[in-house]
């Protein structure tokens, strides 16, 4: 694996349906995520924050909530990790609400056909983030970046990585996915998502199910890992803005995390949704650190 890391914060909570994703990059930083990260023998640049516009806090206009401030930072999102991966570094986006996964794993998609290597998306969440315009309840942007990535969205977000669409369904595995909308459920089959989603976890096993979604890697696959912290167990990840019941636990969360960095194949990571706002002091961004230190290599004392 790269062992140059490359950290940008994304401060915005431009598509979600709650205030607070953006103090996330900071309250990661204040967890010691860089120090953590060093201490395994990485190399850390942390490149500091992106800017971009306010949130104005409006209603839906035409299905999308903020939708050219969504633009825009999605847009400074793509060049910032675009840039890190053209100077053979691997990005970490710190969020920031999941909408801003567009500008990610769409500049991960570009570099892969610069570089003609293959795209493994691995999506672990609690939602599908699959809506649209139509299906949408809510309007909020942060519902629907995979849908944008595979080419369901607005014009100027799924035009952002220069290729419609940035991705093909068929390169994405969701894991720990248990709350999903009525019309996005229908959606999300048609669209034939390899979906791990929790009633799979609790009667296959975290192993069984990391498995299947790491299959078929080989020396020429990108493996990006977009990480929704809401994918945890609220318990042990209070700090979300839309938290639902019954997902990985702590010990689960681990496995998931340490069957990736086995594969020796992670090349870009997002770390989203984390809402500093809603958790209890710091314990979220903590289990998070913690966690992505599994990511990058930290192992238990029984193997070396
Ligand atoms: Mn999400």
């Amino acid at each position: 694996m790269n062992p140059h890391l490359s950290l940008i914060g994304a401060p915005t909570d431009i598509g979600a349906g709650q205030r607070g994703a953006s103090m996330g990059p900071e309250a990661l930083r204040v967890a010691n995520l860089v120090p953590a990260l060093q201490g395994h023998g990485l190399e850390v640049l942390d490149r500091g924050n992106l800017s971009g516009p306010t949130n104005p806090w409006l209603p839906p206009a035409d299905g999308y909530r903020h939708l050219p401030e969504v633009v825009a930072w999605n847009r400074a999102v793509h060049d910032a990790v675009h840039a890190e991966l053209a100077l053979n570094r691997l990005p970490v986006l710190l969020g920031g609400d999941h909408s801003l996964a567009i500008g990610s794993i769409s500049a991960v998609a570009r570099h892969c056909r610069d570089v003609g290597k293959r795209l493994r998306v691995l999506w672990l969440d609690a939602h599908a983030d699959f809506n649209t315009q139509t299906l949408t309840p809510s309007g909020n942007l942060h519902g629907m970046p995979l849908a944008c990535l595979c080419g369901h969205g607005p014009k100027a977000l799924i035009e952002i990585g220069g290729h419609v669409p940035a991705i093909n369904p068929k390169w994405v595995r969701q894991i720990g996915i248990r709350s999903v909308d009525a019309g996005e459920k229908r959606f999300v089959h048609e669209q034939e998502l390899d979906v791990f989603d929790m009633r799979f976890i609790d009667e296959m096993g975290m192993r069984h199910a990391m498995e299947l979604a790491l299959a078929t890697l080989d020396t020429n696959t990108h493996l990006h890992l977009s990480f929704d912290v809401d994918f945890l167990d609220p318990p042990i990840a209070p700090g979300v803005g839309t938290t639902a019941p019954g997902g990985p636990t702590y010990r689960e969360a681990q496995l998931c995390m340490e069957m990736i960095a086995d594969t020796g194949r992670l090349a870009s990571l997002d770390v989203m949704e984390l809402n500093p706002a809603l958790d209890v002091r710091n314990q979220t961004a903590e289990v998070a650190v913690d966690l992505i230190e599994s990511l990058f290599g930290k192992s238990t004392l029984m193997r070396r």
